[in-house]
C-alpha cells in the first residue's frame, strides 16, 4: 500500500506507485499507472490512521466514522499466498474497536509506546482534553459477534491521559531518548509551542561488574530485565573505562524490549568501552540474539562470537547503534565474529522476519563498524524482513574508514527482503561498504548483494544510495571489494542503485571486479542504475577504475534501466552484455542505456555480444544480447546561420543587422534496423576521441536524446539532430546510441568529427535606395546563411546563401528554396522594396 485516503464515505488505497515516476515526462509516460481501489462505507470518514495495531507485522488500517464508530481493517488470516491473491482493499476483514462514546472529530494517531508486541492506536480527543492510547490485543473468539462483515471485537486496554495545560489538538510519535520505543510530541489549543511526552524505563539494571554471572553481572541484568514486563534499561558502572565480559556460555534470548546501553559506562566518550568477547562460547549463539523488538544495543565491542555478532529475530523495530562488531577495542584489529557482524531475519517460516530495525544513523556517535567478521557484514534475510535501515556504517574498513578490513563474504546481503535502505540521501546517511570478501570467493560475493538465497523470490523495492562501495570513507582512493561493487541477481527486481539527485549517488570504484553485476539464475528485472559514479573518485574527475567492467549485464536479466551514471575508467569496458557467459541463461535484453557518460574505460564505451564492435546486420534480425541492436552511423553536419534584416531605411538596415549564431550544426545521420518502428537516438559530444578504435569518446560535455526516429519499410530512418557547441569548444566528436521501442539500447556509434564554422561577418556595404542593400559575407567555408527579410506589411522571404567549400565565394542566392539571382563573389544586392 502507497497511499490511503479518506474521502467522504470512501475509503481510496493505492498501490504499485512505480519509481520510474521519478523519471522524466517521456519515461514516465510507459510507466503502468498505479493500482486504485476503494471501498465504500455507511458513514463518512473522519480520520484514519495506518499501523500494526495486532502484532502481525502487517499494516492495518484504522478509521473512525461520523458517528463516532472505530473499526480496524485488515488483511485477515489468511496464508500469505491466499493474502497476495486477495488483497484487495474491499477483501480485509473489518473489526469494529471498542472504546464507547468516541467523538467523531477527534484524530487518530499510531506509535510504538509499550512493550508489546505492535503500535498503538492514539485518539487526540481535544473536546474532554484527553489523549487516549488504545492497545488492541487478540480478537475474542469469534462466537461473540458477527454483525455484517464485522467479525469479532478485539480484546482492547484504553489509557487516557489528562492533557495538562490545554486540550491537544494533534500529536506526532518520535524517538526522543534512548530507547526504541516512541514519545509523543503533542500541540495544544492555543499554544505556540509544543509539549513531549517521554517513555521511561520499566526498571534501569546497572551492571557493576564483568562477571560471567551472579549479582552486577549482565547475565543477570539481562535475567531480570525479562523477568521483569516491560521495556527496561541496562546501563554499566564497571568501574571505569574500558572493561571486557567475557561470555562463558549464551546470554539469555531477549523476548522483552530492553535498552542495552554500554555507552552509559563512564569514561565514554563516543568509543565503546564495553567488550562482550565470545571466544569461550561452544556454541553459536550471537553476543545478542533478539526477538522482543523495540530493542537497543549501543556503544559495544562485540568480537569472537562462534555466530553472528548479534541477530535480530521476529518482532520489528530494533536499534543497533555505535558498536564495533567484529574488531578489537580500538576498531582497528579484526577479531571475527564466526558468522555475521549483524543478522536480520532467519531463513526458517516467516515469523523470523525481522522488519524496521535501524543499524546506525545519520551521526558519528551512531556509526557501527562491522568489519572483519567471517561471513557477511550485515545479512538482511527473509521475504518479510522489510524496511529495515542501514545508514552511516563503516562495513569492512576500520575506524577511521582509510583502512581495510573486510568481512569475509559481502559486506551487505539482502536475501529475499523488501524495501529495505542502505544508505540514504541525508547528509551522513550513506555507509561505506569496502574492502569485503576475498578473491577466493564465488561470483557475487561483494559489496552489496541483492539476490533471493535461500528463497525462491527474488528481493524487491530495496534501496542503495549514497555509500561509498569499494573506496576509502572520503571517496578518494580505492578500497576495494574482492569481486563486486553491488550484485543483483536470482530474481532481484524494482531495487534502485542510486536515484535522481546528487545526494543519492553512490560511488561505486576501486573493486578488483565488476562495479556492478546485472542478472543471474532466476530473472532480474525492472531494477534502476541511476547517477551513480561508477570507476571514479568522488569528484568525478579522477580515475578510481573497478578492475573489470563498470557494469556487467549476467544471463537472464530483463527490463533494467542504467541512466545518468559516470562510468568511467573501469580496467574491461564500461557496459558489457555479453552473448555468452559462464552461466546457463539467455543473455540480457531490455536494458536500456540512456545519458550516462561513458569514457576512458580500457574497452568498449558499451559492448553487446561478442567482445569488440559487434557490425550492424541489415535489418537488424539478428537478435542476442540486447537484441545487438544495430547503432547509428552519423554521415555529416550542415550548418545554417539565420539572421534576420530588418526592411526599412538605412538606419534600421544599419542598427538591425543581427549578430548570428555561429555555434549551430545540424547533425545528419542514419539508422538501419527493424522495419517499421520507432527509436530513440541518443547523441553525446565530447572534444577528443577514443573512438577511432572503442567507439566511446573522451568525457560527454554534452548530450542529447531524440524521441520518435521512425524506420521505413527498408528499415532506414534518416535523421538529423541540432548540435550546439558547449561554451569554450568549437571541435569534438559525436557519437550516438540507438534504443528500440523495447530500450533495446545498442553499442555506440562511431565518432563523427564536428567543427564551428568558421566565423562569417556580415556587413551592410551600401544602402542604395534605388539599388538597394549591398551586405557582403566573409567567412564561410561550407554550409549555408540564410538571411530573413521582413517587409513593413509584415511579408517576409528568406535567402539563402549556400557556401562552397572551396572559399567565401557564394554561387547563388535563393528565394523561398527557388534560384533568385545569379550573384558573384560575395555580396548580394537586395530588393530595395
Ligand atoms: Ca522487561
Ligand atoms: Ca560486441
Ligand atoms: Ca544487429
Amino acid at each position: 500500500m502507497d497511499l490511503a485516503i479518506a474521502a467522504g464515505r470512501e475509503l481510496v488505497i493505492i498501490q504499485g506507485r512505480d519509481r520510474q515516476l521519478l523519471l522524466d515526462p517521456e519515461m514516465r509516460a510507459s510507466v503502468q499507472p498505479a493500482m486504485r481501489e476503494q471501498r465504500a462505507f455507511p458513514v463518512a470518514i473522519n480520520s484514519l490512521v495506518l499501523g500494526d495495531f495486532k502484532a502481525k507485522q502487517q499494516t492495518e488500517i484504522a478509521l473512525l466514522f461520523d458517528d463516532g464508530a472505530l473499526q480496524l481493517l485488515s488483511r485477515g488470516t489468511a496464508s500469505k499466498a491466499k493474502q497476495v491473491a486477495e488483497q484487495s482493499i474491499a477483501l480485509w476483514q473489518s473489526e469494529e474497536l471498542p472504546g464507547g462514546d468516541w467523538a467523531a472529530t477527534m484524530l487518530l494517531g499510531s506509535a510504538k509506546l509499550s512493550s508489546r508486541p505492535g503500535d498503538e492506536l492514539l485518539a487526540v480527543d481535544e473536546r474532554s482534553g484527553r489523549l487516549h492510547i488504545m492497545l488492541l490485543g487478540q480478537p475474542e473468539p469469534k462466537s461473540i459477534a458477527n454483525k455484517g462483515n464485522v467479525t469479532a471485537k478485539l480484546q482492547s486496554e484504553l489509557v487516557s491521559l489528562e492533557s495538562e495545560g490545554g486540550a491537544p489538538v494533534a500529536v506526532v510519535a518520535m524517538r526522543l531518548n534512548a530507547d526504541a520505543l516512541s514519545d509523543l510530541t503533542i500541540l495544544k489549543s492555543g499554544k505556540s509551542t509544543p509539549t513531549t511526552i517521554s517513555t521511561t524505563p520499566a526498571i534501569t539494571f546497572i551492571v557493576t561488574n564483568t562477571n560471567d554471572s551472579g549479582p552486577g553481572s549482565l547475565r543477570q541484568a539481562v535475567i531480570n530485565a525479562e523477568a521483569n514486563p516491560g521495556a527496561d534499561t541496562i546501563n554499566f558502572q564497571i568501574g571505569s573505562g574500558p572493561q571486557t565480559i567475557t561470555l562463558q556460555s549464551n546470554l539469555p534470548s531477549i523476548a522483552d524490549p530492553v535498552t542495552i546501553d554500554a555507552s552509559t559506562q563512564p569514561g565514554y566518550a563516543g568509543q565503546p568501552l564495553i567488550q562482550m568477547n565470545g571466544i569461550n562460547n561452544t556454541i553459536d549463539f550471537a553476543a545478542f540474539d533478539i526477538y522482543a523488538g523495540s530493542s537497543t544495543v549501543r556503544g559495544f565491542v562485540i568480537n569472537r562470537f562462534r555466530s553472528n555478532g548479534l541477530t535480530l529475530l521476529q518482532n520489528p523495530g530494533n536499534i543497533v547503534e555505535g558498536n564495533y562488531i567484529g574488531t578489537d577495542v580500538t576498531g582497528r584489529i579484526a577479531l571475527p565474529n564466526d558468522f555475521r557482524g549483524i543478522g536480520i531475519g532467519g531463513d526458517g517460516q516467516n515469523i523470523d522476519a525481522s522488519s524496521n530495525n535501524r543499524i546506525g544513523g545519520t551521526t558519528p556517535q551512531a556509526r557501527n563498524i562491522i568489519s572483519g567478521n567471517r561471513v557477511q557484514g550485515v545479512r538482511i534475510l527473509n521475504l518479510n524482513s522489510t524496511g529495515n535501515l542501514v545508514q552511516g556504517n563503516y562495513i569492512g574498513t576500520d575506524v577511521t574508514g582509510t583502512v581495510g578490513l573486510g568481512n569475509n563474504l559481502e559486506g551487505i546481503y539482502i536475501g529475499g527482503g523488501n524495501n529495505n535502505t542502505v544508505g540514504g540521501m541525508q547528509p551522513g546517511a550513506g555507509n561505506v561498504i569496502s574492502s569485503n570478501g576475498s578473491s577466493g570467493t564465488p561470483r557475487g560475493t561483494s559489496g552489496v548483494h541483492i539476490g533471493t538465497s535461500p528463497f525462491q523470490t527474488g528481493a524487491t523495492g530495496n534501496l542503495v544510495q549514497g555509500n561509498r562501495i569499494g573506496t576509502n570513507v572520503s571517496g578518494t582512493a580505492a578500497l576495494g571489494n574482492a569481486r563486486e561493487g553491488v550484485v543483483l541477481e536470482d530474481g532481484a527486481s524494482s531495487n534502485m542503485i542510486g536515484g535522481t539527485t546528487a545526494a543519492a549517488r553512490n560511488i561505486i570504484s576501486g573493486n578488483r571486479t565488476n562495479g556492478l553485476d546485472l542478472g543471474f539464475a532466476m530473472p532480474v528485472t525492472l531494477n534502476q542504475v541511476l547517477g551513480n559514479y561508477i570507476g571514479t573518485d568522488v569528484t568525478g574527475n579522477n580515475p578510481l577504475g573497478n578492475d573489470g567492467y563498470g557494469i556487467f549485464i549476467n544471463v537472464n536479466s530483463v527490463n533494467n534501466t542504467i541512466r545518468d551514471n559516470r562510468i568511467a575508467f573501469n580496467g574491461a569496458g564500461g557496459i558489457f552484455i555479453p552473448n555468452d557467459t559462464p552461466d546457463p541463461g539467455a543473455p540480457g535484453v531490455r536494458i536500456a542505456i540512456d545519458s550516462n557518460a561513458i569514457f576512458a574505460n580500457g574497452g568498449l564505451g558499451i559492448d553487446l555480444g561478442d567482445p569488440g564492435i559487434t557490425a550492424n546486420d541489415l535489418g537488424d534480425p539478428d537478435g542476442g544480447a540486447n537484441l545487438q541492436q544495430n547503432f547509428p552511423v552519423l554521415t555529416s553536419t550542415t550548418s545554417a546561420v539565420t539572421a534576420a534584416v530588418v526592411d526599412g531605411l538605412a538606419s534600421h538596415v544599419d542598427s538591425a543587422l543581427p549578430t548570428a549564431s555561429e555555434a549551430a550544426l545540424n547533425v545528419n545521420g542514419t539508422l538501419n534496423s527493424t522495419a517499421n518502428s520507432t527509436f530513440t537516438v541518443n547523441w553525446y559530444f565530447s572534444v577528443d576521441s577514443q573512438c577511432s578504435n572503442n567507439q566511446q569518446g573522451s568525457r560527454p560535455l554534452a548530450f542529447g536524446r531524440i524521441p520518435g526516429i521512425a524506420t521505413d519499410a527498408n528499415g532506414n530512418a534518416p535523421f538529423s539532430f541540432p548540435f550546439e557547441f558547449p561554451p569554450g569548444t568549437s571541435g569534438g566528436v559525436i557519437n550516438c546510441t540507438a534504443t528500440d521501442p523495447n530500450g533495446n539500447t545498442s553499442e555506440f556509434s562511431s565518432c563523427l568529427q564536428v567543427m564551428a564554422p568558421p566565423t562569417r561577418t556580415l556587413t551592410v556595404a551600401s544602402v542604395n535606395p534605388n539599388s538597394g542593400v549591398i551586405i557582403t559575407v566573409s567567412g564561410q567555408a561550407s554550409g549555408t546563411t540564410q538571411f530573413l527579410r521582413t517587409y513593413d506589411d509584415g511579408t517576409s522571404v528568406m535567402l539563402t546563401a549556400p557556401g562552397t567549400a572551396s572559399g567565401n565565394t557564394f554561387q547563388k542566392w535563393q528565394r523561398d528554396g527557388v534560384d533568385w539571382a545569379t550573384t558573384p563573389a560575395t555580396s548580394l544586392t537586395m530588393d530595395a522594396n
